[in-house]
């Protein structure tokens, strides 16, 4: 699965995408979906209801060129390390909105850094639902997450991104990234 490729010798890349549950990974998809479909982008319009994910949901992208995402569901946080094996980049969504959450998302991401299959896989972190009021501010969280620290201590190349997988805030950035990360897979 996944393994081939639409033009011979093109393997699709698989592009991981962890996070708590509730922190909006199903929305992104669709969003992200919505945003490369061929016809052009359209209007976001109103965001579709997502149930929380079992197990895991595979999308693939035209960048143009192919892509698989992977979402697994924040429920199955246990089973993940199994799907780091085939994973050209990563996706890390953070709920921006919850600060009750920071800790343990910040637990998690150092987890998936340290594992050897993820060494050198590029990490895209998104703070999603900036379009929500919250009474701490973005900088605040970030400075509660030591994202400073994380990427200074990573062996990752990783950058951040405030995006609203609601209104499409920095979505436009996501793909751009997805382009010029996967554009020459390993
Ligand atoms: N306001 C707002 N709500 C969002 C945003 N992104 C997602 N949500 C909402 O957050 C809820 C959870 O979103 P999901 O996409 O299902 O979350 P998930 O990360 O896939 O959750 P699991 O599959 O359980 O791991 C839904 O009600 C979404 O509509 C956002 O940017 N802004
Ligand atoms: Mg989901």
């Amino acid at each position: 699965e996944g393994g081939a490729g639409w033009r011979a010798g093109r393997p699709v890349p698989t592009c991981l995408l962890l996070g708590a549950a509730g922190g909006g990974k199903s929305l992104v998809t669709r969003r992200l979906r919505q945003l490369s479909a061929p016809a052009g982008p359209t209007e976001l319009g109103e965001p579709p209801a997502t149930l929380p994910t079992v197990g895991t949901d595979l999308t693939d992208l035209r960048l143009p060129r192919r892509v698989t995402v992977r979402e697994l569901g924040g429920c199955m946080g246990p089973v993940w390390p199994s799907y780091y094996g085939e994973c050209s980049a990563l996706l890390f969504v953070v709920d921006a909105a919850d600060p009750t959450q920071v800790s343990s998302s910040c637990v998690q991401l150092l987890s998936v850094l340290s594992a050897p299959p993820l060494a050198s896989v590029p990490v895209l972190v998104l703070f999603n639902k900036i379009d929500l009021p919250c009474y701490m501010s973005l900088a605040e969280m970030k400075s509660l997450f030591r994202m400073q620290d994380i990427v200074s201590c990573a062996t990752q190349p990783i950058t951040t991104l405030e995006i609203s997988a609601r209104d499409g805030t920095g979505l436009a950035d996501v793909l751009q990234w997805l382009r010029a990360t996967l554009r020459d897979p390993r």
